[in-house]
């Protein structure tokens, strides 16, 4: 059977930084994030006898290397669910900006997951397909769900109870979120390399994990009264308290340049003259922007107008798994 599945990538308001357990994707603290309805990515797995090993396309260019073997070891996972040994045939393209913090992982592993497991006659149920999502990259458990989405962090070993939970839905608030473009080269520390170097020898990641239960605490609160003011400034200190813990670790590192920068103090801008805008930064050197629909004209304009922004682009909130 050959099946194509859709899925959007999300960012966190709460971030998800360190793993607890590497090999399962077990994360050392829960997070929350909003699914994107403007990046996604969309991919067509078949299960074929006719092939000696698995092919994987993006974007119509076969993938060789590191992320084919990435690809490939995770399809290993879900052929000894389903006891197959057949090889699969996997076609995906990418409506993210790849490896510029943009989260294609989390689009494309739960599209290849979703597809990959029905074209395998797998019937999972959401909570499993989050589970086994999980296992390709973390942040991709939360894309089989629209709107806001919580990971819930668990505390099993096994990793059963670490999964998404939705906590209200594409239609229920329309937060918009401006995904603003400034380098699309291929970051120099990977999230996975570099969320693994700030738990191992960061002092402030202690700091970081004290904190987070009440961040998300208090979002979920502004989520369920519609608080947009306190949505963003929790979002914004919660990434601020991220990338800190970057550059307290050894190596420093971080993952902002003089542009990021730019941005940060042009979003504190629009505050001072009145208009509610807040930013969230991931493991790359772009910016997201959360706003509300009426101030998007103004908010577009003034993020195209800083220099070095080469794209800035708006989406609303976005469903989660659907299969074409
Ligand atoms: C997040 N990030 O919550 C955080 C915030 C980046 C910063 O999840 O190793 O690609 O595959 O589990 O999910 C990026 O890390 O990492 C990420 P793996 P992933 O969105």
């Amino acid at each position: 059977m050959r099946v194509t599945a859709k899925a959007h990538t999300n960012i966190a308001l709460i971030k998800y930084w360190g793993k607890r357990n590497e090999k399962l994707i077990l994360p050392t603290n829960s997070s929350l994030s909003l699914t994107l309805d403007g990046f996604y990515t969309v991919t067509t797995t078949e299960f074929r006898d006719d092939l000696s090993k698995d092919v994987f396309i993006l974007n119509g260019k076969e993938v060789e290397g590191e992320a084919y073997e990435r690809v490939s070891s995770y399809l290993d996972l879900i052929r000894s669910y389903s006891k197959t040994e057949r090889y699969a045939h996997i076609d995906s393209t990418n409506e993210v900006p790849t490896a510029a913090g943009f989260a294609s992982s989390a689009s494309g592993f739960a599209a290849l997951a979703a597809s990959a497991t029905k074209a395998l006659g797998l019937q999972l149920d959401d909570k499993e397909l989050s589970i086994l999502t999980r296992q390709g990259s973390g942040s991709a458990c939360r894309s089989i769900y629209g709107g806001f989405v919580e990971w819930q962090m668990g505390e099993k070993e096994d990793g059963s109870d670490s999964y998404g939970v939705p906590i209200a839905s594409e239609n229920y608030w329309d937060v918009r979120m401006a995904g603003v473009v400034l380098t699309a080269k291929t970051k120099k520390v990977s999230s996975r390399s570099g969320m693994k170097r700030t738990v191992d020898t960061s002092p402030y990641y202690s700091g970081w994990l004290a904190s987070v239960p009440n961040d998300l605490e208090n979002i979920k609160e502004a989520i369920r009264e519609k608080d947009f003011e306190k949505l963003g400034s929790i979002a914004e200190s919660n990434c601020l308290k991220m990338h800190a813990t970057t550059l307290a670790a050894n190596p420093p590192f971080t993952y902002w340049l003089d542009s990021t920068v730019r941005v940060m103090h042009a979003v504190q801008q629009l505050r001072e003259e009145g208009i509610p805008a807040y930013f969230t930064i991931d493991a790359g050197p772009n910016v997201k922007v959360l706003y509300l629909p009426e101030s998007e004209a103004k908010v577009a304009a003034a993020l195209k107008s800083i220099p070095d922004v080469t794209d800035v682009i708006l989406s609303k909130p976005g469903p989660g798994i659907t299969y074409l």
